[in-house]
């Protein structure tokens, strides 16, 4: 197993994230990093490399420009107001306004490109989604080239963003820059099968009117989850994408049992699609003692889904996503990779 990391993922350090109606210390921070890395270590995961520099012609091959370059200034904007605070957004174009245009200003841009107002964006946000794509785009790159299975330890996650939104802690999309720079490496089809405890909804709107990417999510039902509204087991992909989108919403308390009997409804619709290449959005934040999630994954149970994701017989990169039980997260992320190493027996 190929394992890519950047210390530089760990340039945002944010200090704030509105929740329950107060600034609370974020759940998503450069901690997880840390923990996972030592996880790994310690499960005998000893060989760690550096990405290089993609620049950022892969993420504009997903993402709208005018997107990036907001995100490229967001913070200095913000802080020639001379705010106190962090950058977060307060007033969005919602159903009752047309937001036709893209205001000038940084607060009527935040809400133009914010999804939600959980995320806030502070000094290195920029630095630390460019250092996490590269992250991802450098395990990409073993997998097409070696054949075996990487792990990209991307920070922040990514499966939220969208072409022209951020939220959720995701800037860029990385598990989406991958699948599209491995399409225009050379394959036909490629499987994001999304196990984060939360919809990938950034990663559903990219692709769901393409064929050329099966979108496949198990997590918490959006009618009581975030992202709330998006996830729907009736949103199936549209125009070509038609069968191309697959989501499994489920009730917050689920556990291992009726997990994995959904995860090998999912693994069979990938099969059946034809995929040559899998890209397992790896969020742990299915385990029961997540401070912010529902699911009841026990820490065993993420070894069994590694050998489960093994069976798919598919060359595999795993990209890091959410997973908020600091202390656990390491073991968790660990087992997974491991089990898949213990499934796929015999290859490298
Ligand atoms: C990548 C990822 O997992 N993103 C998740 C973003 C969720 N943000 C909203 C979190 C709201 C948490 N409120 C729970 C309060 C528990 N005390
Ligand atoms: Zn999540």
């Amino acid at each position: 197993m190929r394992i890519v990391h950047s210390e530089t993922t760990k340039a945002r350090r944010a200090r704030t994230e509105l929740d329950g109606g107060q600034l609370v210390p974020p759940w998503e921070c450069p901690e997880r990093v840390d923990m996972i890395l030592a996880g790994l270590r310690q499960a005998g995961f000893t060989e760690v490399v550096a990405p290089a520099e993609h620049g950022l012609a892969p993420v504009l091959a997903v993402h709208d420009a005018y997107y990036v370059e907001f995100l490229a200034s967001c913070w200095d904007d913000w802080r020639a107001l001379g705010r106190e605070g962090e950058a977060i957004a307060w007033i969005w174009p919602t159903r009752t306004m047309p937001g036709r245009r893209i205001p000038r200003c940084v607060d009527g841009r935040l809400g133009h490109y914010a999804l939600g107002a959980d995320t806030a964006i502070c000094a290195g946000t920029f630095e630390a989604a460019m250092a996490s794509k590269d992250v991802a785009l450098s395990a990409l790159a073993h997998v097409l080239t070696d054949g075996g299975p990487a792990f990209g330890l991307c920070r922040p996650p990514g499966h939220h963003a969208a072409v022209d939104q951020f939220g959720g802690y995701c800037f860029f999309n990385n598990a989406a820059v991958a699948a599209q720079r491995a399409l225009e490496s050379g394959l036909s089809r490629v499987a994001i099968l999304d196990v984060d405890f939360h919809h990938g909804n950034g990663t559903q709107q990219i692709f769901e009117a393409r064929s050329d990417v099966l979108f496949v999510s198990i997590h918490g039902d959006p009618m009581t989850c975030f992202p709330y509204f998006m996830g729907h087991a009736d949103e199936v992909g549209e125009g070509d994408g038609a069968g191309y989108t697959v989501n499994y919403p489920l009730p917050e308390g689920t556990g291992a049992e009726v997990w994995f009997h959904v995860l090998e409804a999912a693994k069979a619709r990938i099969a059946e699609a034809g995929c040559e290449l899998l890209i397992v959005s790896l969020g742990v934040d299915t385990f029961e003692g997540d401070p912010i999630s529902a699911f009841r994954l026990a820490g065993d149970d993420f070894l069994e889904m590694g050998r489960r994701l093994a069976g798919a017989g598919l060359p595999t990169l795993f990209l890091m996503e959410g997973g908020y039980a600091v202390a656990e997260i390491g073991t968790n992320v660990a087992n997974v990779l491991t089990g898949f190493e213990q499934g796929s027996a015999g290859a490298k």
